[in-house]
């Protein structure tokens, strides 16, 4: 049985890959923070008690700002892949927790390639997967391909260049196997609710279900090549079966804008969003990656990879989903019971 390590287990793209992993016969372990709430509801599905038999999942307390405790995490799960998924990955809080997000986008991936490379030096080589982003184009013009320079438009983006190239070192000094996955937006019904996609799906679902009024965005111009993660798991685990380690490029080929998804998703509410829609300050960047669109040409003829999902089709699954879950809310609400407003056009909602 393979064995992966997955840091950054417990959100988005961490639970689809272990999906897929299990499903493949993995055994995988994960690592997850330690938190006064509890943080692994997008595992619930695939988690069993590990005194049961048969378990492969598990899981580790662990935190990338933390060298010595994710080399004893390395030493407990010797895995065969890893997967560096761990990051503060919102593009508008980078702006506010600059040095934090440095220290665990870039440094915390300097630290993990630095466990590897010392665990390779005791004849235990891992293949690594390295979570880069299409946020390092920035403002470089579209189409986006692994040829294009990076210009990255805030700390967020910028750390994660700094992994990259990180990365890119360590496979040519130490001859480690990493390989960067450069990933456009991909999104799914597990997407954090403070990302555009899924703050708008929540938000008109509930806005349909007469449990709110109005949506507060910010700038609707901004051009994203949407995916799903789903599709988006499938690549990374592709790129770790390849004879060599590789960057790769991993997007539909399709961009659309803020303003494009929201009439897409109206559509499935029979809402005009015009009517709830309002633009706060708050939530623009001081600056932008205006518009970002994949050649994803090198994955699709290399690795045979190519999504499954349009971009319709991941706005009626996001919207089908929410709106069960505004449906339970308005049945609660109507049997009197208070029903607890989350994050959804909270003044701290990004
Ligand atoms: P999420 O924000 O949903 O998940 C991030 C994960 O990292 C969570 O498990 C989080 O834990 C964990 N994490 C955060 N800080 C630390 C830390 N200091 N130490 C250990 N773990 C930490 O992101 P996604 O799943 O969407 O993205 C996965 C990766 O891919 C990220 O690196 C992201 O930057 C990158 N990426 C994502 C894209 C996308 O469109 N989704 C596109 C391109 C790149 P917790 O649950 O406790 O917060
Ligand atoms: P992004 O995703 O910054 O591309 O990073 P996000 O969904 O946050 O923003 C996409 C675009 O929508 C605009 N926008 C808003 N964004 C948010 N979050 N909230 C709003 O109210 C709002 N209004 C407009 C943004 O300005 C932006 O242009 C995501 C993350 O998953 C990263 O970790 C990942 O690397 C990239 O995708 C690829």
């Amino acid at each position: 049985m393979k064995r992966a390590l997955i840091s950054g287990i417990t959100g988005q793209d961490g639970s689809f890959l272990a999906e897929f992993l299990l499903a493949k016969g993995y055994v995988v372990h994960g690592i997850v923070r330690r938190a006064s709430t509890f943080n692994t509801e997008r595992l619930d599905s695939i988690y069993s008690d590990p005194h049961e038999s048969g378990a492969r999942l598990f899981l580790h307390y662990g935190d990338v700002t933390d060298g010595a405790g994710f080399r004893r995490v390395l030493e407990k799960a010797q895995p065969d892949e890893l997967y560096n998924l761990a990051a503060q990955s919102h593009v508008r809080v980078s702006f506010d927790q600059a040095e934090y997000t440095a220290d665990v986008v870039a440094t915390g991936t300097l630290r993990i390639l630095e466990a590897v490379r010392d665990y390779a030096a005791v004849g235990k080589s891992i293949r690594v997967y390295q979570a880069g982003s299409s946020e390092m184009y920035g403002a470089a013009k579209p189409p986006q391909s692994e040829s294009t320079p990076f210009y990255p438009r805030s700390p967020y983006a910028a750390s994660k260049v700094a992994a990259y190239w990180y990365a890119v070192n360590y496979r040519e000094a130490y001859g480690l196997f990493v390989s960067n996955g450069i990933l456009f937006n991909h999104e799914s019904p597990r997407r954090g609710e403070t990302f555009v996609t899924r703050k708008i799906t929540r938000a008109l679902t509930r806005i349909q279900c007469g449990l709110q009024e109005k949506l507060y965005l910010g700038n609707l111009d901004a051009k994203r090549d949407w995916g799903y993660a789903g599709d988006y798991v499938e690549a990374m685990w592709l790129m770790l079966q390849q004879p060599s380690a590789d960057d790769w490029v991993v997007a539909t080929g399709e961009s659309h804008s803020v303003r494009e998804f929201l009439d897409v998703a109206a559509g499935y509410c029979g809402l005009d969003w015009k009517k709830h829609v309002e633009e706060d300050p708050r939530y623009f960047r001081p600056t932008e990656a205006d518009f970002l669109l994949g050649d994803a040409s090198k994955a699709r003829s290399k690795l045979g990879w190519a999504p499954r999902i349009s971009f319709d089709g991941l706005v009626r699954m996001m919207i089908e989903h929410d709106r069960d879950l505004a449906c339970q809310e308005q049945t609660l609400t109507a049997a009197g019971h208070k029903v607890v407003r989350r994050g959804i056009s909270h003044p701290r909602t990004l």
